[in-house]
């Protein structure tokens, strides 16, 4: 039987198979081992292959190829990487200025692995009726910054209503991750989103002012007019897995473009002579906070190492 992985409660996978039933199953035994280096070698959005069994719930056999998938380093220091999910049509970043601090270095990492696997990203900054005027003065810049680099912008507010329609619109006939921090409103917003649907929300902690990670499983919801849309829980950090130096520069489009002029063809773009990416820097063609990311990826991959603050 085919079917698709709508749930991961990390010991069952609900799937949703092609006659319209939802089964709970679990994989195989030895099947982890065809990929020893991610923590769930199945994630929500795989299409699979399962067999029943007499308890009314089913193995999962067999993974169909992936069209492309999303992947971060699972934790600190670790050589295992976590799928968040496969076979996505495009990503939402939820971000927050404030209510939490969404930091650009969490941002452009998470650009930057969404371009490795060719995932169009679109941020969505909530909680516009939150912000104070230095606030929005900061949001402004970073829309700016943002939309300069290539990635469509959206200022929302899900607690006053505002600009949802746009954000549904992008969703209708797609199937759509949901990512960003603890706290941001990414289930408030899907249940704004989708009638009937009622995911848990969390508050913000007043003293930490951040999210207490209230979704704690990825879940695939359908919507009415066609669609899925992919609630996870709140990352933390960002660990880039499995990019190597010269690589991470091409997952920054603006460094990629000016890196043809620099002089060396291996250059790193981090002191070498007749590096163009460094004078475009200078020359403020390139944002200093992007080119910031881009030296602390680089500085990760040198020492395989993980962050939580980014
Ligand atoms: N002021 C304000 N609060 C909001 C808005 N949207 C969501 N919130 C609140 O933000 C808090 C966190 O919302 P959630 O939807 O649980 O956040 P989440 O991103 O799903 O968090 P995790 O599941 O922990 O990753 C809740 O108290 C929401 O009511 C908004 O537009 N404005
Ligand atoms: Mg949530
Ligand atoms: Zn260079």
């Amino acid at each position: 039987m085919r079917g698709l992985v709508v749930k991961n409660t990390g010991s069952w996978y609900q799937v949703f198979t092609d006659e319209g039933v939802h089964i709970d199953c679990k994989i195989k035994g030895n099947f982890r081992l065809k990929d020893i280096r991610s923590t769930n070698p199945v994630a929500v959005g795989d299409k699979v292959i399962i067999e029943l069994n007499n308890e009314g719930t089913a193995f999962i056999t067999e993974i169909e190829d992936r069209k492309n998938y999303i992947v971060r380093r699972s934790s600190n220091l670790s050589k295992q990487s976590h799928v968040i999910a496969a076979n996505l049509d495009q990503a939402l970043l939820i971000a927050t200025v404030n209510y939490p601090i969404t930091t650009t270095t969490f941002i452009d990492r998470f650009l930057a692995t969404a371009e490795a696997y060719s995932i169009p990203v679109h941020i969505i900054f909530n909680k516009t009726d939150r912000y104070k005027d230095n606030d929005k003065e900061y949001l402004n810049a970073l829309i700016n910054l943002y939309e300069t680099v290539g990635y469509p912008c959206y200022k929302i507010s899900v607690r006053m209503d505002e600009n949802l329609d746009d954000i549904k619109k992008l969703l209708i006939g797609k199937t759509t991750l949901f990512s960003g921090h603890s706290g941001v409103g990414k289930s408030t917003l899907i249940n704004r989103l989708i009638p009937d649907v009622e995911l848990r929300t969390g508050d913000i902690s007043e003293y930490h002012n951040k999210g207490v990670h209230t979704t704690t499983f990825s879940e695939m919801i359908s919507i009415p007019e066609g669609g899925y849309i992919i609630d996870t829980p709140g990352i933390k950090g960002f660990g880039v897995f499995d990019m190597d130096g010269v690589e991470i520069s091409h997952y920054f489009p603006e460094i990629f473009q000016f890196s043809h002029q620099c002089k060396f063809n291996n250059c790193t773009h981090r002191q070498e002579p007749g590096c163009a990416v460094i004078k475009a820097v200078q020359d403020a063609y390139i944002s200093e906070s992007r080119y910031r990311s881009y030296l602390s990826m680089m500085a990760d991959e040198k020492e395989s190492k993980y962050r939580e603050a980014f």
